[in-house]
């Protein structure tokens, strides 16, 4: 409860307007009406989930008191119920997602309730992984600092607001994640400052788990005061049950984001009056005195009679104020209401579950990208070739933009014209992937983020989802998986999840796969290749200068998420350059190469062992074998109808990778053909893959990956079979 005023002189609404204090009450109370219809639907069976945001109101009545719909944006945490109404999203979406109703805008009913989203009210569409919104949160900031620092976008008030801020909200418990803290050492780094607001809303537990076992002391303010004395990041802890206390916290907070363009966090002690979610039953690990002390709390019952006490509104005032808001909420549940008993609640379409996955706009392996080389110059290599794309996509998209572990030229831009140039590990004197993209294109669109994959991955997410073209760098396959969880949960799943609301079209360039003359090992030798076959996802492997360049070109200019897996130990080889195939040139994907023609064996491959496999059907060749080799180039999609026809020539198939054989993509290969070509085959569909294990150093490299003559032997072995 608000303290009251001890002289005469402090008004007990401290700066607050009247009207800015009803409405304080307003906001809450809108909430907890709507979170009491939910709990009672899901008592009764209506709706399958309950995880409630009483307790947590006054903080974000705080917030919303503040915020600009229409202006900012808002990324929950799962109790942030308050902020997706103040955005926009109206009651009757809110308890349309309770059920499950295609009416609901954030999923068209995919996700289960309270993971909020409206694209239009610049209400991002939540997942479940606890922790990701830090990292896109930033990402979106990012956005606003890209847009409003370059002369390009000025005016684009479609795309970003001077003075906008994100909103990320956040449980006491998931700022132990690794991301919370990634996100603040990018966002409150000056070298580019995010407009982002973390709000901490701690109710001292996180399902079971109290706030002293996640946080060393039981309170994070302490532990980031380091941010706020160097001037990084504005840093306050409020009493998150006192609305006045909190309205003026996040004021201040806000303020000086939108006026500093730099985040801050707000901390507040809130309660969480029910259990965690209606799965849960906290007398198992809460006592009884403990549960009950909870309700003296109650905003919703403190701050009323504190207005009135005060004499700052009369009851009848406030009974107003519940009186509209009934009649809203009791309208949109009756409409449910009626949905259900009608049967009529809209649910998903049995025959929906594939839609939204790729974008319906633009589709990467039609003809529109089948546009022929036009070879100019002396040959290049592959490093070259890739770099001179990445140069000539970003003259033609001013959206495009890099970040990645030592992809810039310079830490300091000051230096810029007096060294040579980084642009990437791979780099030498004559030139790295990413040389001269931030010497050419400036800072904003090429930079070294911090080492840390995660904040890669999750930055290069928030900017797409804002519209930007994010292409960042993941230095190493092998160092891919801190940043795979939000490829994973978030990349992947997210036109999918908000049903085509929000689209994530990044393309991830990664230096990838091992033939490292054994110097490798097994940290940078790795082919993960299959993991990035998921839902959502196009996959690309090119193994020349021409094939990167034209799949790297389709993938900057495509609307999907793309990983492009480049054989770095390829980059440099003289042998294999090319003339360079034109700055129109793209290659559709799904659409295999013919390496070598045969018509004895298929051999399906891709990446380095492309080489290899050439090598080996040019021999078998003067033996009077015809190995047919096709590299598929994109896994996905990938090529059914070239594999199939070249099977229907030689009845053989053999696949040929070097991922470990277990869980790699040649038994996806393996299993179509045994389905789809069984009548056609005349010997078993073989796999010649790495063996199961990890790449090994020195001559141990030889043994794991298949080598020449273990190709040449797995095909007579596939020839041999009667
Ligand atoms: C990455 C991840 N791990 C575990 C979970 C399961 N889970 C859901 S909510 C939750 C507790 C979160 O606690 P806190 O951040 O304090 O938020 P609160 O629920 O207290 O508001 C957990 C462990 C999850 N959703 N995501």
């Amino acid at each position: 409860m608000p303290e009251k005023a001890t002289t005469t002189k402090t008004k007990p609404g401290g700066s607050l307007a009247k009207a800015d204090l009803l409405e304080l009450y307003q906001i809450m109370y809108r909430g907890r009406r709507l979170d009491s219809v939910v709990e009672s639907w899901q008592r009764m069976g209506r709706s399958h989930f309950y995880i409630g945001s009483a307790g947590h109101e006054a903080l974000l009545a705080g917030v919303a008191l503040h915020f600009k719909p229409g202006v900012d944006w808002v990324v929950t945490h799962y109790r942030d119920l308050i902020m997706a109404l103040r955005t926009g999203l109206t009651p009757k979406e809110v308890l349309a997602a309770a059920v499950g109703s295609t009416e609901e805008p954030g999923s068209r009913g995919r996700q289960i309730p309270y993971h909020f989203g409206k694209p239009e009210c610049r209400l991002y569409t939540a997942s479940s992984p606890v922790g990701t919104q830090f990292l896109t949160g930033v990402g979106m900031g990012y956005a606003s600092l890209f847009y409003s620092s370059m002369e390009h976008w000025k005016g684009r008030t479609d795309l970003f607001h001077p003075d906008e801020f994100i909103f990320v909200g956040t449980g006491d418990g998931t700022t132990s994640q690794g991301e919370f803290w990634e996100a603040l050492n990018f966002a409150a780094n000056p070298v580019h400052p995010c407009p982002v607001l973390f709000c901490v809303e701690d109710n001292g537990w996180a399902i079971s788990t109290s706030v002293a076992e996640n946080t060393p002391g039981g309170s994070l303010p302490p532990l980031l005061s380091g941010y706020r004395e160097q001037g990084f990041i504005w840093l306050d802890s409020v009493d998150g049950l006192d609305p006045i206390k909190c309205a003026t916290a996040a004021g201040k907070a806000i303020d000086w984001i939108r006026r500093e363009r730099k985040p801050a966090i707000l901390h507040g002690k809130v309660m969480r009056f029910r259990g965690h979610s209606c799965e849960d039953d906290e007398r198992l690990y809460r006592t009884p005195e403990d549960i009950a002390k909870k309700q003296e709390g109650d905003p919703l019952k403190s701050y009323p009679q504190f207005l009135i006490e005060e004499g700052i509104v009369s009851e009848s005032e406030l009974a107003r104020v519940r009186e509209e808001v009934d009649r809203e909420i009791d309208e949109a549940r009756d409409y449910i209401d009626r949905q259900i008993e009608t049967n009529t609640v809209p649910f998903p379409a049995p025959d929906s579950a594939l839609e939204h996955l790729y974008s319906d706009k633009i589709d990467p392996a039609s003809a529109q990208f089948d546009v022929p080389a036009r070879p100019e110059g002396e040959p290049i290599t592959l490093i070259h070739a890739i770099n001179r794309t990445l140069h000539t996509e970003f003259a033609r998209n001013p959206a495009l933009f890099t970040l990645g572990e030592d992809v810039a030229d310079v830490s300091n831009l000051a230096d810029i014209d007096r060294v040579v140039g980084k642009g990437g590990v791979f780099g030498g004197r004559t030139g790295g992937i990413t040389a001269n993209l931030q010497r050419q294109f400036g800072p904003r669109r090429c930079f070294n983020s911090p080492l840390a994959e995660g904040c890669i991955m999750g930055v290069a997410n928030g900017a797409a989802v804002r519209g930007l073209k994010a292409a960042p760098e993941i230095q190493f396959d092998d160092y891919f998986w801190p940043a795979y969880h939000h490829f994973r949960s978030e990349t992947a799943t997210m036109r999918w999840r908000s049903a085509g609301a929000f689209t994530m079209p990044v393309v991830i360039r990664v230096p990838s796969q091992g033939y490292t003359g054994g110097i490798g090992a097994i940290w940078h030798s790795q082919s993960n290749e299959a993991a990035y076959v998921v839902p959502g996802v196009r996959v690309a492997l090119p193994c020349n200068p021409t094939d990167a360049v034209g799949l790297l070109r389709t993938a900057l200019r495509s609307d999907d998420p793309v990983v492009f897996l480049e054989p770095k130990v390829l980059y440099r080889r003289t042998d294999l350059a090319e003339p360079y195939p034109g700055d129109d040139f793209t290659i559709p994907f799904g659409k295999a190469r013919t390496v070598v023609e045969g018509d004895d064996i298929t051999l399906v491959t891709w990446g380095i062992p492309v080489h290899l496999s050439k090598t080996v059907a040019l021999k078998l060749k003067g033996e009077g074998i015809g190995v047919h080799v096709l590299d598929l180039r994109t896994l996905s999609p990938w090529d059914h109808e070239a594999v199939a026809a070249s099977i229907e020539r030689t009845g053989r198939l053999l696949v040929v990778h070097g991922a470990a054989r277990m869980m790699g993509f040649g038994i996806e290969v393996v299993s179509w053909v045994s389905r789809h070509c069984f009548d056609l085959l005349l010997a078993p569909p073989t796999i010649r893959a790495a063996l199961d294990c990890y790449v090994g150093y020195g001559t141990l490299e030889k043994q794991i990956l298949p080598q020449e003559e273990d190709i040449e032997a797995s095909i007579r072995e596939v020839l041999a079979y009667d």
